[in-house]
């Protein structure tokens, strides 16, 4: 058994009711069950700060996909709750983004692991953090040591 965590985030539509349902999806994931979901969170949006505020939450499920496998359903239940890939860093209904797998490096053209951006942004740290408070995070250390750098990002606990 692996464990992955996910990115769940949400600016389109009612996130917050989005994020729920996703939270169903992926306990119906094949070959996969989770392990914990963390708190929804109201996020400023980072990149394209124009855009509306973002729900943000992840989850640790314990799975046998593969990988690639596991990024191929994520993407499946992307389109299913009517995600279109229009702006980069744009608004989106539903985003979910595979954080880590195990304590795997992994640098494929569709997946990088951990996440190349995950220990810089309160949005991922924050309800990472609640669920896993003792992680280390691949070549970057612990989650505990990342979190004051980001605490000046906009984030509240819903
Ligand atoms: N996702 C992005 C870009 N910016 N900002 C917040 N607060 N939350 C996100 O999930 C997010 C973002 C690209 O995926
Ligand atoms: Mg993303
Ligand atoms: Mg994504």
């Amino acid at each position: 058994m692996n464990t992955a965590y996910v990115a769940l985030g949400a600016n389109l539509g009612d996130p917050a009711s989005t994020l729920r349902a996703a939270f169903g999806a992926l306990a119906n994931l094949p070959e996969s069950r989770i392990v914990r979901c963390s708190s929804l969170y109201r996020t400023a949006p980072v990149g394209i700060t124009t855009q509306p505020e973002f729900i943000n939450a992840v989850a640790a499920l314990a799975t046998t996909l593969a990988p690639e496998s596991l990024l191929d359903a994520l993407f499946d239940i992307e389109t299913r709750f009517g995600r279109q890939r229009a702006e980069k860093n744009g608004p989106r209904t539903l985003d979910l983004d595979l954080l880590l797998y195990n304590d795997q490096f992994i640098d494929l053209p569709r997946l990088t692991l951990p996440h190349p951006r995950l220990h810089l942004r309160a949005f991922v740290l924050y309800p990472l953090a609640e669920i896993a408070p003792t992680l280390i995070i691949p070549g970057r250390g612990s989650i505990a040591s990342w979190l004051p750098a980001v605490a000046h990002q906009g984030i509240t606990r819903l």
